[in-house]
């Protein structure tokens, strides 16, 4: 389901204009991509099993009677797309019970699926993934975003970033917060922290970090992300990234 997504991106990309462009606030960006991929995916899983809840970015709940819940995210990342940048995803995570049991998160440009399953481990198109064994914070790549400065909050991530950017051997900026969670568990990033997201931008990419053998919590080191903050990283490093990440 995320690989024909996926298709629905390339397709739309190709034919998107100015036109298709709306806005939620000045910088939050939705397309009739991101609509046109939701319907799919809503209309999939509605189709095959009509019971089930699904959150999604658009189209918010759609109420199930079953205690599984679909959280989807049609594209993660809609800046790059609308930018031409190949950094965007389609995530797609189940939860039963509250708890997510498996998850796919494909980027389409770059053809690469990352998937896990609760116990089973992860797998990028197939491959086993693991995170990084980097153990020194000078040694490390890690990745941040700046949703909250989209939202315009004032209490914003520059003061993480000055914090923590000079110890690292380098800072990248994707814009998905799914594909940087998955970046950090196939060992491409040694950890990624972000403030402001939302379960839908998460929920795929923190099952697929976690099989990898990879931490995520809060700023605070407890559960209560994405609400507290995200804060991903391999094991060595994930403490030391909570230190400049704690009140
Ligand atoms: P999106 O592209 O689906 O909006 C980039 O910093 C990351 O933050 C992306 O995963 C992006 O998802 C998400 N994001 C950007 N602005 C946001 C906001 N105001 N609230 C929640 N998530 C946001
Ligand atoms: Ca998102």
């Amino acid at each position: 389901m995320a690989r024909e997504a996926g298709h629905i991106c390339l397709e739309e990309r190709a034919r998107l204009t100015l036109a298709d462009l709306s806005f939620k606030s000045a910088k939050d960006l939705v397309t009739v991509a991101d609509r046109r991929v939701e319907m799919f995916l809503v209309s999939t899983i509605k189709k095959n099993y009509p019971d089930h809840c699904i959150l999604g970015e658009e189209t918010g709940e759609t109420t199930g009677t079953a205690p599984i819940r679909w959280i989807i995210d049609p594209i993660d990342g809609t800046t790059s797309f609308v930018h031409h940048q190949p950094f965007y995803s389609v995530s797609i995570a189940l939860e039963k019970n509250g708890c997510v049991i498996a998850s796919g998160v494909y980027a389409p440009v770059l053809d690469e699926l990352f998937v896990a399953e609760k116990g089973k481990g992860a797998s990028l198109n197939g491959t086993p993934i693991r995170v990084s064994d980097t153990f020194k914070m000078e040694h490390a790549v890690m990745a941040t975003g700046f949703a909250c400065l989209r939202a315009g909050w004032a209490d914003n991530n520059l003061r993480y970033l000055n914090r923590i950017a000079p110890g690292l051997r380098d800072v990248r900026r994707y814009g998905s917060a799914a594909l940087d969670l998955c970046y950090t568990a196939c060992g491409r990033l040694d950890g990624y922290w972000e403030m402001n997201l939302n379960l839908y931008d998460i929920a795929a990419g923190a099952l697929i970090l976690s099989e990898a053998g990879g931490r995520v919590s809060d700023f605070n080191g407890t559960d209560r992300f994405p609400e507290n903050g995200t804060a991903a990283a391999n094991p060595h490093l994930h403490p030391k990234l909570l230190d400049h990440l704690k009140n």
